[in-house]
């Protein structure tokens, strides 16, 4: 019984010396905001750049009709809402690499010429 309080003590301190550890590295990375405008049928801008590891604040609204905006092959995808009815803001944190976004729900002809890419830096 003596060695099962022992063991469980030494989980409770593994766990309590871990966690702030690991909440000081998110803090230390830095934020970039980005805002994207959405409307028939492009995003401005439609370049993103930033460094591998930022954690992208990306406010986005529409100016015309709703939009959507997601970023393929990750699981970003939200409803952006017509014009005046709001900013949605999404968080995401690219590896070093190359993103495609492109709008997620059927706004008329020119919906598929809709995208725009994320490049992340090392
Ligand atoms: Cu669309």
């Amino acid at each position: 019984m003596r060695y099962l309080t022992l063991f469980l003590l030494c989980l409770v301190s593994a766990a309590a010396t871990s966690s702030p550890r690991r909440a000081a590295g998110q803090a230390e990375g830095p934020t970039q905001v980005v805002e994207i405008t959405a409307e028939r049928f492009s995003f401005s801008p439609s370049e993103i750049r930033t460094k591998a590891g930022t954690t992208l604040q990306i406010r986005l609204r529409s100016d015309d009709t709703a939009h959507g905006f997601k970023i393929v092959g990750t699981d970003v995808n939200v409803e952006l809402p017509k014009r005046g009815r709001g900013v949605v803001t999404v968080t995401f944190v690219p590896k070093a690499g190359r993103y495609t976004f492109e709008c997620s729900n059927l706004c008329g002809a020119g919906h598929d010429f809709m995208r725009g890419t994320i490049v992340a830096g090392e």
